[in-house]
């Protein structure tokens, strides 16, 4: 059984195996969550990521797709890149973003994670409103067999806290 717990604060702190990385399908950094994991994890998430971009995803990682990296310096021991939908008001995308938690479970149970922190994919930069995007994310990993023990969803704010933690109740 998974615990879900909720920590408000920066994720690239954090002591778990693995930290999830909401990232584009560039894979080679950018704003927001993805800038905290590249500055504080240093060269080696790059290198590991230029090393993916020359191999397996010569066109980038798809969105709602998942692939894990070392996280260099970082507390834990690996990053898991994954790619959310950009918001959009037109188009129903939630299946992407559910695919982006589903997908990264997926990866922590090929590396043997146990402890796995999320932050709140897509509602930052790429726009999704946050209660609806806790809602998708609490969800999905309710509903997502794996061997994982723990699902911790780093917070940055008060409101993105409230969100996740109104969404499991
Ligand atoms: N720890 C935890 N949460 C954070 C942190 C942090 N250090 N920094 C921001 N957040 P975002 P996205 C929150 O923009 O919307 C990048 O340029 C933030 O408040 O990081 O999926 C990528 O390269 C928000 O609630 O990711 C992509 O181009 C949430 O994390 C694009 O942004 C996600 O915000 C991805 O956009």
């Amino acid at each position: 059984m998974t615990h879900i717990t909720f920590a408000k604060g920066d994720i690239t702190t954090q002591h778990v195996d693995a930290i999830v990385n909401a990232a584009n399908s560039s894979l080679l950094g950018g704003g927001g969550v993805d800038g905290a994991i590249h500055r504080g994890g240093g060269p080696q998430i790059l290198a590991a990521c230029r090393a993916l971009r020359a191999s397996r995803y010569g066109k980038g990682l798809p969105t709602g797709q998942a692939v894990a990296t070392t996280a260099g310096r970082l507390p834990a021991r690996w990053v898991i890149h994954t790619v959310g939908p950009v918001w959009s008001a037109s188009e129903d995308r939630s299946a992407a973003l559910a695919s982006c938690y589903r997908e990264s479970l997926r990866a922590a149970d090929e590396l043997g994670a146990r402890t796995v922190a999320f932050p709140a994919i897509s509602t930052g930069i790429y726009g999704w409103p946050m209660d609806d995007g806790a809602r998708i994310a609490v969800r999905t990993v309710r509903e997502t067999e794996t061997s994982v023990d723990e699902v911790r969803f780093v917070l940055f704010d008060d409101t993105a806290y409230r969100a996740f933690t109104e969404a499991i109740s």
